[in-house]
């Protein structure tokens, strides 16, 4: 039975990702702030697919949360195979516009929030030839006036991303960049694929699609987007 982690499981992209890897035989630990919704998918996927859950509150912005997580993670399941680095925030607003703790919050989930979960779990993924998938964005090459926050953060993961890739070669990075996606991301759920948003299910379908190529296959990033 193979373990995987997923940052930013309550919601959206992270909670459809936990689905799939459950109905795949995945044992997980989800991590996020919001621990009622945490609570409650775990109960249903323990029930509807027979794996084994751990959940715990999760703040990728703090390193204290997040070594503590990975602590308890290490301790439950004694090792992962997969990290769904995928806990994010959007942040619009010009940058001269932009106030301090705006730009140092987005840097603080969306980069350093990524390199901390990966820095934490890195030596049982290696140990384990294990596989991290960072759910950076579309937008992690190109340039996006009054959401240069955001932009900036996402092409920082993108760096990192890649940084870790060349100095661990035993670990498979992927990252995944998707166009809009229907979350709370956008406010509420509830926009369609006439407006160009993806489903979050589309996101995690096509993980588990490259999860299952061959281990010697390694597909360092997707960007992908809905069409109608
Ligand atoms: O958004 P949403 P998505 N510590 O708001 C969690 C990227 N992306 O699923 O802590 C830990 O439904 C939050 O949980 P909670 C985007 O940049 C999206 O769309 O309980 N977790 C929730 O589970 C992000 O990296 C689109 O509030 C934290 C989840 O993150 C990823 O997709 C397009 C946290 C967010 O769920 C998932 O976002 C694109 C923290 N400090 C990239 N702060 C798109 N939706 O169109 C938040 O290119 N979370």
């Amino acid at each position: 039975m193979k373990t995987a982690v997923v940052t930013g499981a309550s919601k959206g992209i992270g909670r459809a990702v936990a689905e799939a890897l459950a109905r795949e035989g995945y044992d997980l630990a989800l991590g996020a702030r919001s621990i009622d919704l945490l609570k409650g998918l775990a109960e249903e996927l323990t029930a509807k697919y027979g794996v084994r859950v751990f959940y715990d509150y999760l703040d990728v912005s703090r390193n204290e949360s997040v070594e503590e997580f990975a602590g308890k993670v290490l301790e439950e399941f004694g090792g992962v195979d997969l990290l769904v680095a995928n806990a994010g925030i959007p942040m619009g607003g010009r940058l001269d516009e932009l106030s301090n703790e705006d730009m140092e919050r987005v840097l603080q989930v969306n980069t350093l929030g990524v390199w901390r979960t990966v820095k934490a779990f890195l030596p049982s993924l290696k140990e384990r030839r294990g596989t991290v998938a960072v759910v950076t964005s579309y937008i992690s090459t190109m340039i996006l006036p009054n959401a240069g926050a955001y932009v900036a953060s996402k092409w920082a993961s993108r760096a990192l991303t890649k940084t870790f890739q060349a100095e661990n070669p035993e670990v498979k990075f992927i990252e995944l960049r998707p166009g809009m996606v229907d979350t709370y991301f956008y406010g509420r759920p509830g926009r369609k694929i006439e407006e160009g948003f993806m489903k979050p299910e589309d996101v995690a379908e096509l993980l588990i699609a490259l999860l299952k190529l061959p281990r010697h296959v390694l597909v360092e990033e997707v960007l992908f987007r809905s069409v109608y």
